[in-house]
């Protein structure tokens, strides 16, 4: 159909928005509340914070571009002086609303309320009187929630609800006591939550942040008692460049490694190493259950919102996850315990820090039972973005660094351990070493790529011998349940399934730099982490030397005692 936006004549088709349209022309009208996931094909409109206001010729009142669907000769006009004023009083009454703390909020710089602010010209906060109050939420050890800098633009609803459906967050009450908030206002820590963090992730302001936790590591890293081991996570490579102004997908692991050096960290280990251990245990667990009959299907354990979430969703099949520890975790425990041995420091003397993209880290972190001689296997966690900020505290210029190669003991890793970051890795990983473990042939083709992609529910058959074996995978929570939904009817569909709570899985992360819901930023990080793996020597976990040392000198036999007791673990309904 025919329209005509500021004297341009458009066709477009039925159900395109005025703000559709003027994205694809190039013509800016701001937003706030409203939000486009392309990766989950997702669209928040509830037309809530009145900025996209436009004209419409024959209409008296002005109309939200973001709802407003073009219909047959609309003629519309996007930057009307009535237009303009109308979005600069609305924002100006949002900000009256708004605690002004900008200098010290975890969101400083990166507030799209501010950016906003900043972009029509607000000098001075018009409509002083009475502004909401509600209590911070400090009840996470993942997630810090402070209602009073929300805008009640429901992004963090609509993803709680309809993309992940955990269905913790919803907005309550009316006027000034309006809220979004977990049920009856309880705290996040005794809600359903999981701390996916995926709320964090597209809210435009500071009311739900990561907990920040670089005090803690900074303190340990001064104290002079302290032995400081840090792990980085597979993700975090191919995003933190993000941070220092370059492209995504860029690869910085040797960069990385370095600032960490110069801002403090005693030694330097690579989580791809302990997803290669991850590996060991978990593609021995399949085996076993196959040979010996056991309850099938295999759930990969290594996401700790999708744990959480399994336990509070659907505790009559905690079963079937495999009691693996997840790798950042089986590092914590290798460092206290072998790393120690090795190097003869006390592991009470001992700090364990991760870097991680992700929040639910934090919490997994915390859990009771991943911990032995009372001595917590993690102990502080970090994101991409923190990370990001201590090397900005530090003035280091990460751009450029030189490179640097990981610490010795359990810093090598294969290819099948760096693709843990992405959707669909983890069981490709997996099938690298299982398929050797079932069949005692070589596996010649490493590469799996019926098992990747970006599609939020796929499956594949493949085969293991003379088996096939048929493999599900989800990435977000949504997806996971309709995927569970699956084996509740019918626990034979699959004999293994990989799920990640985040889109794209921890490339996706809530921990890492703001992505927006924008598709090609998760693909860009995807393709690295394969290009990785294309490039690494050894693909397959089994085959790390560092692997087999670590077996050899300090566990004994691989899915055996020792390895059970420090590397698996149980869940809680
Ligand atoms: Fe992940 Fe994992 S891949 S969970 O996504 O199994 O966070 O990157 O570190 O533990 O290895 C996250 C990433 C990460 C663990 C590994
Ligand atoms: Fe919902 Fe995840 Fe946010 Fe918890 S962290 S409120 S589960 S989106």
């Amino acid at each position: 159909m025919k329209c005509y936006i500021n004297g341009i004549e458009r066709e477009v088709k039925p159900k395109t928005t005025i703000l559709d349209l003027a994205r694809e022309i190039g013509i800016e009208i701001p937003t706030l509340c409203h939000m486009k996931l392309d990766n989950f094909c997702y669209e928040n409109k509830p037309s809530s914070c009145r900025l996209c206001m436009v004209e419409v010729e024959g209409r008296k009142t002005l109309c939200t571009a973001c709802s407003e669907e073009i219909t047959e000769g609309m003629v519309i006009k996007t930057n009307t002086p009535r237009a303009v004023e109308a979005r600069k009083t609305n924002l100006e009454l949002l900000l009256s609303n708004h605690p002004k703390d900008c200098l010290v909020c975890p969101k400083n710089l990166e507030c799209e309320l501010q950016e906003l602010a900043n972009r029509l010209g607000i000098r001075m906060v018009e409509y002083p009187g009475e502004r909401m109050t509600h209590r911070i939420d400090k009840s996470s050890a993942s997630l810090l929630r402070t209602p009073e800098k929300c805008v009640m633009c429901r992004r963090c609803e609509t993803m709680c609800n309809e993309v992940q459906t955990v269905g913790t967050l919803s907005a309550l009450n009316r006027g000034f006591d309006a809220i979004v908030a977990p049920a009856f206002q309880m705290k996040l820590n005794e809600s359903s939550c999981t701390f996916c963090g995926q709320c964090a992730a597209v809210c435009p302001t500071g009311a739900i942040v990561e907990v920040d936790e670089t005090h803690e590591v900074l303190k340990a890293i001064r104290d002079e008692n302290k032995h400081v081991v840090v792990q980085i996570a597979p993700a975090i490579r191919v995003a933190i460049g993000e941070l220092f102004n370059k492209a995504p997908g860029s690869i910085t692991t040797g960069k990385l490694v370095t600032a960490l050096r110069d801002i403090g960290f005693d030694t330097v280990f690579d989580t791809d190493f302990s997803a290669d251990l991850t590996i060991m245990e978990e593609a021995s667990e399949l085996v076993d259950r196959v040979v010996n009959n056991k309850t099938m299907p295999i759930l990969t354990s290594c996401c700790p919102a999708w744990v959480r979430f399994i336990e509070t969703n659907f505790p009559n099949l905690l079963d079937i996850p495999s009691s693996c520890k997840s790798p950042q975790i089986m590092m914590g425990a290798m460092v206290k315990t072998y790393y120690a041995k090795q190097t003869g420091i006390n592991p009470a003397n001992i700090v364990t820090v991760s870097v991680m993209p992700c929040t639910a880290k934090k919490a997994e972190a915390r859990r009771s039972e991943l911990s032995n001689d009372g001595f917590r296997d993690v102990d502080y966690v970090i994101s991409t973005r923190e990370l990001g900020q201590m090397i900005r505290y530090y003035g280091i210029d990460f751009d450029n660094l030189e490179e640097s190669e990981f610490d010795n003991l359990m810093g090598e890793s294969t290819g099948a351990g760096t693709i843990f970051g992405t959707t669909g890795g983890v069981i490709e990983a997996a099938v690298r070493t299982a398929y050797e473990l079932l069949t005692g042939k070589e596996l010649e083709n490493v590469d799996f790529k019926e098992l990747r992609g970006l599609k939020g529910i796929r499956s594949a058959t493949i085969k293991l011998g003379n088996r096939d074996f048929t493999i599900g995978i989800a990435h977000g929570l949504g997806n996971a349940r309709k995927l569970l939904e699956e084996v509740e009817e019918d626990q034979n569909k699959y004999d293994a399934i990989e799920i990640m709570a985040c889109p794209g899985g921890c490339i996706g992360g809530a921990g890492q730099p703001y992505h927006h819901g924008n598709s090609e930023i998760i693909k860009r990080r995807q393709e690295a982490l394969y290009e990785i793996d294309k490039n690494k020597p050894i693909r397959k976990s089994h085959e790390n030397p560092m692997i087999q040392k670590i077996y050899k000198d300090f566990l004994g036999e691989v899915y055996g005692a020792k390895a059970h007791e420090l590397l698996h673990t149980t869940y809680t309904p």
